[in-house]
């Protein structure tokens, strides 16, 4: 038993991007607070913190004017960061949206020379996420979106993004990489409007690449909660059709801005429930925390943040034990599950047979509805686990 039962465990992959702790505070009404680190700087941080892993996009590694004498010392310098810190690089992506070039989009993009460039930018990308030995290729369509749907047709960028991603599959494969694609969904901002809103867009296009196989999902707590949705479903929705490629924990006021708070800090019910969930699905992928601290903390407190998204990820993941372990609620989840063994397998697969059995079936609607559905009780016990008490 670890002296403290709440930290960090390896096991669970709990990663950082360099954009993430890195971020020195910057938004749309000021500039940065907090002094710009180096990428091995940000690698020390997180290593201090006990974490398993770093993700960047490619610019966050090596700026994208950066001569190839600087480039080479940048990796040199992480490369030793890495090491001393004993992180590993799980995932890599592309930053296909800070450039000016990328105003209007990346893969989407109306012009056919940006869209050529988004997949040479990328193909780059991806040959230095692998020389850091990363298996996971996130793809976050940064400005893939409008503002007016006078510009572009949402049938046209639905094909030019799944060529690209057809295209780069392809690279992937050929280069031996070995990456498996996570598609990442955000329903606004940058863009007014962006293509594949929700996660449950990739999950749709997925199946109509020529390789579905090594594509699934990135979902982000904030992007769903941004659009009003309940993440955890559409969590469930990608675990259960195995596309739970890679995860993005932190937190948001529902119907606010992309404010990528600490993890568990806004909602920690919704928090509780998806921790449940990955655990109880054993989702073994990484677990990055996608957030930044607060405008107004120093690295110190930066610190506290990212020991912070851990720790009550570690304090959730006891409470679902707990829960599950929880006589008076199994109890409960044993009245509300109904069995009944001659029925089920009546209704598992059809048959002409099947069907006139169960036409014939006697099952009284009225007596049916008068089962019992204690579920404030369910609830109210829930949140005493949550609250401390049980
Ligand atoms: C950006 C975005 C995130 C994405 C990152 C990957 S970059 O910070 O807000 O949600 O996951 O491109
Ligand atoms: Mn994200
Ligand atoms: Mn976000």
């Amino acid at each position: 038993m670890p002296s403290d039962a709440f930290a960090p465990d390896k096991k669970l992959k709990f990663t950082f991007g360099l954009w993430t702790v890195g971020n020195p505070g910057r938004d749309p009404f000021g500039g940065p607070v907090r002094e710009t680190l180096t990428p091995a700087q940000i690698a020390d941080l997180i290593g201090e913190v006990g974490a398993y892993g770093v993700n960047f996009h490619d610019n966050d590694l090596i700026p994208i004017d950066a001569t190839p004498e600087q480039a080479a010392q940048i990796k040199s310098d992480f490369r030793k960061a890495l090491k001393n810190n004993g992180l590993v690089v799980p995932m890599a992506t592309t930053n296909l949206f800070s450039d000016p070039v990328f105003k209007d989009g990346a893969f989407t993009s109306n012009n056919a020379q940006v869209r050529a460039y988004a997949v040479q930018k990328t193909m780059r990308a991806m040959d230095l996420g692998a020389e850091f030995g990363a298996k996971i290729y996130v793809f976050w369509g940064g400005r893939e979106g409008v503002e007016s749907d006078a510009t572009k047709s949402p049938v046209e960028a639905i094909k030019r993004f799944r060529e690209s991603i057809n295209f780069l599959s392809e690279y992937s494969i050929e280069q031996g990489y070995g990456y498996k694609f996570a598609f990442e969904a955000k329903p606004n901002e940058p863009r007014g409007h962006m293509y594949f809103a929700v996660t449950g867009s990739y999950l749709a296009l997925i199946p109509t690449l020529d390789h579905p196989e090594m594509c699934g999902v990135n979902p982000e707590v904030a992007h769903e909660h941004m659009a009003g949705l309940n993440f955890v479903h559409q969590v469930g929705a990608a675990l259960e059709s195995g596309k739970l490629f890679h995860i993005d924990l932190n937190d948001q006021e529902f119907g606010r801005y992309d404010q990528d708070f600490r993890f568990g800090s806004a909602n920690p019910k919704h928090a509780f429930f998806l921790v449940k969930l990955l655990e109880d699905h054993k989702y073994a992928g990484p677990r990055q925390f996608d957030a930044h601290a607060y405008r107004q903390s120093d690295y110190q407190d930066v610190k506290e943040f990212a020991r912070g998204c851990m720790r009550t990820y570690m304090i959730l993941k006891e409470k679902a034990a707990r829960w599950n372990a929880d006589k008076e609620i199994q109890g409960l989840l044993n009245v509300i599950n109904v069995q009944d063994a001659a029925l089920s397998k009546l209704t598992k697969k059809y048959s002409s047979a099947n069907a006139k059995k169960l036409l014939a079936a006697p099952l009284d609607r009225v007596e049916l509805a008068k089962a019992r559905l204690p579920y404030e009780q369910l609830d109210q016990l829930t949140m005493e686990v949550l609250m401390g008490v049980r």
